[in-house]
């Protein structure tokens, strides 16, 4: 059997989150994974597949893929460059350092770090670690769903579920996952902030968009262009995805209510999905007829985040004068 890195998390009744929206809230706590996020699942997956006899990786990430990359190749042994853009916080930068990973700063947002991924993978022969758009990734991601779905155990599926989209990796995985399950029908609300909206913009132009730069403070939500398959999965008639997009006002102010309420800190690319129960969308989809008003469990991926601590907090509440 493969070797697994990731952790089955817990799946957390959330009585406040539960009283706001009027049906009973699952957190499922990928914020406990040992890198700090999903990530591991896909890329422990990709990894075992890809890099087994590899003389190295090579991760372009805003963060959170890096520091996935870097456990999963200090567990196989192998050494770790993980590439991030100068708008990555040195937080992630000391931490991807203190898993062994050698750092490299290239490029102002996520896409230019990737090209000198891509020329490093190419000139040093290293396995390249996609953060996002890969079949092993999405493959990998799916497990969450699996997990959930024993959790819940027979006869129970979730109303609907919430989730974050950067480059849409865990899109694409939870809708595998949902699909392996038998549970298509189940509507996914995909969370971006605005500034760093890819998929919202490629829904809105029927197509692929590169977005001219990133602008929200969710920097691990800062693709230009989101993943094609995410994009096709948009446009299938049998999939209900429900894309929307939150102030990086709403997304902090989440991240301050989910650490007062239940005593777990996630950074801004996380607060995009608390911020839809928090903000009152739940309800307004409610309202609007695009989701059932008597809803089944609702589903919230707390997809976690290593860019933060109270120092970043503090300052992200001054920048953005919440
Ligand atoms: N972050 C990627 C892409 O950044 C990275 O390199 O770490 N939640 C968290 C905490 C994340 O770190 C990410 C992605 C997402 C959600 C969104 O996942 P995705 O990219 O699979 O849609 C540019």
């Amino acid at each position: 059997m493969e070797k697994q890195f990731h952790l089955n998390t817990p799946l957390l009744e959330s009585v406040s989150m539960s009283k706001r929206v009027g049906t009973t809230v699952y957190l499922k706590m990928e914020n406990s994974q040992p890198s700090g996020s999903f990530k591991i699942r896909g890329i422990g997956h990709l990894c075992q597949k890809l890099a087994k006899q590899s003389k190295g990786v090579v991760c372009s990430s805003g963060g959170n893929a890096g520091m996935a990359a870097a456990y999963v190749a200090r567990k196989m042994g192998i050494p770790a460059t993980i590439v991030l853009p100068t708008s990555s916080s040195s937080l992630v930068f000391q931490r991807l350092q203190e898993q062994g990973a050698r750092v490299k700063v290239s490029g102002k947002v996520w896409d230019d770090a990737n090209t000198e991924a891509l020329r490093l993978a190419e000139t040093e022969d290293l396995t390249y670690v996609p953060p996002f758009d890969h079949p092993l990734l999405w493959q990998g991601h799916s497990s969450l769903i699996t997990e959930v779905a024993a959790s819940f155990g027979p006869g129970v599926k979730p109303g609907a579920v919430v989730l974050s989209v950067g480059g849409g990796g865990l899109l694409c995985g939870v809708i595998q996952g949902l699909i392996d399950k038998g549970w298509k029908d189940v509507p996914i609300i995909a969370m971006e902030t605005v500034g760093a909206d890819c998929f919202n913009a490629a829904i809105k132009a029927g197509g692929l968009v590169t977005l001219d730069d990133i602008t929200s403070e969710a920097k691990c939500l800062g693709a230009r262009t989101v993943c094609k398959k995410a994009f096709e999965y948009s446009q299938c008639p049998d999939l209900t995805i429900i894309s929307e997009l939150v102030t990086d006002q709403e997304a902090l102010q989440a991240v301050e209510t989910f650490l007062d309420e239940e005593r777990v800190l996630v950074e801004m690319a996380c607060g995009a999905s608390l911020a839809a129960v928090y903000s009152g969308l739940i309800q307004r989809l409610q309202s609007e007829g695009r989701l059932p008003t008597l809803l089944g469990p609702l589903l919230v991926i707390v997809c976690g985040g290593s860019s933060v601590d109270m120092k970043q907090l503090t300052d992200l509440k001054i920048k953005l004068q919440t």
